[in-house]
């Protein structure tokens, strides 16, 4: 009688953890970054969860059981129980590892600078200098530097090219689940591919000075024309003079580093 009702609340318990979880998991993915991140989120979620509840219901289930017991006795060996459970571990271990490297190893979540090299046919390039407390960025191939805000094209590869003019931060973009980091001298590429048009927020993730908490940005993502059209306007607005934008190599015709020359 006693265990039936254990066997209830397990269950009980099971049911309800999931009902807690399944909105995290009906939501859709904006980016293939955060397809990669969440899916394997969900899957470990989904190895973690029966674990738990049978780890619990049997701790629970002994302190009721012996919860009279004046006099109790130490365990005895028992091997095939020892076995059972090593061998079940390294089955647990085996799938999150093998799960973690699939993800971790894929060029959307980790860029090696190989790939960053080989930059897909059609993909967006895009410069990110960080500085106190500002974000800039500069479009390669393009006359085009923004600040605070980006723009990106839904479905075409981008890459991020990450790098900071003073100090240490971290270009973190939550809703698209990109997280690098910022370091004067280094470029640190990371390569995704928006699923979803909307507005994203932008954070500094390493704390910088004072301004930090003020170091933020947006990256928008819109339709292909949107985009073509936002870099038009944007290349016959030039950016302000002034700041050494030495942006990017533009492909045709642009006086390698210094002022921008173009008339317009
Ligand atoms: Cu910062």
């Amino acid at each position: 009688m006693d265990s039936k009702r254990i066997a209830f609340v397990s269950v009980l318990g099971a049911a309800l953890l999931a009902v807690a979880v399944d909105p995290a998991l009906a939501q859709g993915y904006d980016s293939t970054t955060e397809n990669l991140i969440k899916t394997l989120n969900t899957q470990l979620l989904y190895a973690a969860i029966p674990i738990t509840v049978l780890v619990e219901g049997i701790l629970i289930y002994t302190v009721w059981k012996f919860r009279n017991n004046e006099n109790p006795l130490p365990t005895k060996e028992n091997r095939r129980l020892e076995i059972t459970w090593t061998v079940a571990t390294a089955i647990v271990l085996l799938f999150v590892g093998y799960a973690s490297y699939g993800v971790m190893a894929n060029e959307y979540v980790t860029t090696t600078p190989e790939q960053a090299q080989n930059v897909e046919k059609n993909a967006v390039e895009i410069e990110v200098v960080a500085e106190r407390y500002a974000w800039t960025f500069n479009y390669k191939g393009h006359n085009v530097s923004a600040s605070t805000n980006a723009v990106i094209p839904k479905n075409r590869p981008v890459y991020f090219n990450i790098t900071s003019k003073d100090w240490l931060h971290a270009f973190h973009v939550p809703g698209l689940g990109l997280k690098q980091d910022a370091i004067p001298n280094q470029h640190n590429v990371i390569k995704t591919k928006a699923t979803e048009e909307g507005t994203y927020q932008l954070y500094c993730a390493e704390y910088c000075g004072v301004g930090h908490s003020s170091m933020l940005g947006k990256v928008r993502v819109v339709s292909q024309p949107e985009y073509q059209q936002w870099l038009q306007n944007q290349e016959g607005y030039q950016p302000k003079p002034g700041g050494n934008n030495g942006t990017g190599n533009s492909t045709a015709g642009n006086g390698s580093s210094g002022g921008n020359n173009s008339s317009a």
